[in-house]
């Protein structure tokens, strides 16, 4: 697992079935129709578009307990997981575009294989730290983390369509950004485990500059490792990103959300990340779902290197010639 990488590799994950509204499988569409690679092809260092994921469709997958498709989520996440493990594994910075959120869990699980010292940034109105005990939807999108967390591991049923994986992050190695919709038993589960977390009450506080400052004192200042950022666009105020499937008022301003990204990709180590939860067919209008698509373009551009001064790069030559 390199820090340097050279080039970058999307991945689409029109995946769907981790909640229960259509749609969201639509999102890698329109993300690139919102000129994803185009953005992407601005910046420094080749593109490789590995197109989407076709995903199986299982006939029979009843509930378990009272989580919905677990063995079609299962089996998303597996073919996921190696996936993202090859693109990592080939030397690509690599972007995985969503799809619902319980795709992070074969993202991060793919990820950690080739990095097993990764940290993992999740960014979102919600902790998705429920466990399927505690989970008021039974959607898995709501429980991503809590598949992850190795202390967790005895409070997880054995789930129909999990048994390939196996918990892999510990709690400390793990921060949130932007929370502001939390369950009881993801608050006590957050609190338990002691895992660091800023709500938008926290940002409102200290700022999103010290957020940030933390979050990587956090995270790195032991040693520097790669990181994972699992950006749900639900984390975004909703006037930014109305086409999602849970949104919830009081979210990031854009130049909030720009500046995570950015102080992300000025660590130099970003390895992994998710755009999840766009969900065209959410928007009340065309306009909104542009909208929604264009804020997650510029957060994804932005994580890997788009600057709001510029880049001398691409006028260099023509001025030079005088
Ligand atoms: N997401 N906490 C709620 C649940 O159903 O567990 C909402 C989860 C939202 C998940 O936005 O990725
Ligand atoms: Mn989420
Ligand atoms: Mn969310
Ligand atoms: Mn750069």
């Amino acid at each position: 697992c390199q820090n340097r990488k050279h080039s970058v590799a999307v991945l689409g994950a029109p995946f769907s079935k981790g909640q229960k509204r259509r749609g969201v499988e639509h999102g890698p569409k329109a993300m690139r129709d919102a000129g994803l690679i185009e953005r992407l092809s601005n910046l420094d260092y080749p593109v490789h578009d590995f197109g989407d994921l076709s995903f199986q469709h299982l006939e029979k997958d009843e509930p378990y307990m009272n989580v919905h498709f677990p063995r079609t989520v299962g089996c998303a996440n597996k073919l996921l997981s190696g996936a993202v493990s090859n693109a990592v594994g080939g030397g690509h910075t690599t972007v995985v575009l969503g799809g619902d959120h319980s795709l992070a869990i074969g993202s991060v699980d793919g990820h950690a294989r080739h990095c097993p010292d990764l940290c993992l940034i999740w960014v979102d109105a919600h902790a998705d730290i429920n466990t399927p005990l505690t989970s008021p939807s039974g959607n898995l999108h709501g429980q991503s983390v809590a598949f992850m967390l190795k202390e967790l591991q005895n409070k997880m049923p054995e789930l129909p369509g999990f048994n390939w994986m196996k918990p892999f992050l510990s709690a400390k190695d793990l921060v949130y950004i932007g929370l502001r919709d939390v369950d009881p038993g993801e608050h006590y589960i957050l609190k338990e485990l002691g895992v660091q977390y800023f709500t938008m009450r926290d940002i409102d506080r200290l700022g999103i500059q010290r957020v940030m400052e933390v979050t990587f004192d956090h995270l790195l200042s032991r040693k520097q490792r790669p990181i994972h950022l699992s950006f749900d666009i639900d984390a975004m105020d909703p006037s930014l990103a109305p086409a999602t499937g849970t949104p919830v008022n009081g979210g990031l301003t854009y130049r909030e959300g720009i500046w995570i990204t950015e102080e992300i990709h000025n660590t130099g180590l970003l390895s992994v990340m998710d755009l999840v939860e766009v969900n065209p067919a959410l928007g009340a209008s065309r306009e909104a779902v542009e909208n929604t698509a264009s804020m997650a373009v510029d957060v994804i551009a932005s994580s890997l290197g788009q600057t709001r001064e510029g880049s001398p790069i691409a006028q260099t030559q023509t001025l030079k010639d005088d």
